[in-house]
């Protein structure tokens, strides 16, 4: 029996509605394989755990997580009891930078049955892949004086080898797609970092016969994304330019409830962590109507992960026949509860 244990932080908001369902579901995948088992640990990390602890985990929570195969994250942050850059800093960011999981991989793609409101074709399939541990995410910089003489100072960080890794990931994954990497720039504006990018990229690229590459500055990627979506098939990108574009990607597939991301360590030295796109939505929350398709999504990229892709795929084409179905939570457009869209998922897996 192979056995994956498993980390589980639902976090804050809608992270604690959508989270047990992937268990359940994870749980299911385990019988119908009949040779895998997942065991969990839960942790109530998150902004209630700061209210109570004044901390947004416990201090011997980063060894505890190293301990498991994978960590499954819901989402963080609820501004109206902890500052953002506090929650963020203090839980997602920090098990991100500390166990150096420096690729996030986010897809995006048309998903059968839901509408991309800015009507993209059914053969945009989309990859992200964000650098995700430095770049603009840098608590490198400082405050200084008061008042209207305030001063903020933000360094951005980008390590050759980061950048690299980030590169050479998004080149090998585009040679099982459509051998085509986009890289998102903005060396015309941002001095030092940037023009670092496009070197590191042109150096990356000679590496890789027969994948075409293609630079744009992150403003009319963005524009030209929305417009031509089919365009694109792996990008690669810096922290902050990756986490918009997904945003964006997200949008192109009709809502930021179905995707999925991986924060992939590469060493395997530590877990890695499976996270849907979205926040913890505190306008939904509590309302049961969440769409669990991002978590579960990302069930999928964990079972690829550990090496289960005919589970992966298997998950994937059952979340699609349910949205192909019409059973849709509001956010794109139906009438159905968190529960019903995720017990569908259950049902027709069993079935
Ligand atoms: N699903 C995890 C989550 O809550 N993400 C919210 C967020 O603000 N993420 C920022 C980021 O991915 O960098």
């Amino acid at each position: 029996m192979k056995k994956i244990k498993l980390t589980v932080i639902p976090g804050d908001g809608i992270g604690s509605e959508v989270m047990p369902h992937a268990l359940d579901i994870l749980d299911v995948i385990g019988e119908i394989h009949g040779g895998l088992d997942f065991e969990y640990e839960h942790f109530d990390y998150g902004c209630d755990y700061y209210l109570k602890h004044g901390k947004m985990m416990a201090d011997d929570g980063m060894e505890h997580l190293a301990e498991s195969d994978s960590i499954l994250l819901g989402a963080v942050g609820d501004a109206s009891k902890v500052p953002d850059h506090i929650s963020l800093w203090g839980l997602l960011l920090k098990i991100r930078q500390e166990f150096e999981l420096a690729i996030n991989v986010r897809p995006a793609k048309v998903f059968r049955g839901i509408d991309s409101p800015l009507s993209a074709p059914e053969d945009f399939d989309l990859v992200v892949v964000r650098e995700n541990s430095e770049g603009e995410y840098s608590s490198v910089g400082g405050r200084m004086y008061r008042g209207d003489d305030e001063i903020a100072i933000q360094n951005n960080v980008f390590s050759k080898r980061a950048t690299k890794q980030a590169m050479e990931y998004a080149f090998k994954l585009s040679a099982g797609r459509s051998h085509h990497v986009t890289s998102a720039t903005k060396s015309n504006g941002i001095f030092h970092a940037m023009p670092f990018w496009d070197e590191v990229f042109s150096e990356t690229s000679a590496q890789y016969e027969g994948i075409r590459t293609s630079q744009q500055h992150i403003d009319a990627l963005a524009a030209s994304l929305v417009t031509h979506p089919q365009r694109y098939d792996t990008i690669v990108a810096s922290n902050l330019f990756g986490d918009i574009l997904t945003d964006i990607g997200a949008a192109i597939m009709g809502s930021i409830g179905i995707a999925p991301s991986a924060n992939l360590n590469l060493n395997d030295k530590s877990p890695s962590m499976f996270e849907p796109v979205h926040g913890s939505a505190p306008d939904i929350a509590g309302r049961g109507i969440a769409n669990p398709i991002g978590q579960i999504w990302t069930v999928k990229m964990l079972l690829d992960h550990h090496g289960e892709e005919e589970m992966g795929s298997m998950l994937l084409n059952t979340m699609e026949s349910v949205t192909a179905d019409g059973i849709l939570t509001p956010d794109v457009g139906g009438g159905a509860s968190t529960d019903e869209v995720a017990g569908e998922v259950i049902k027709r897996l069993k079935r």
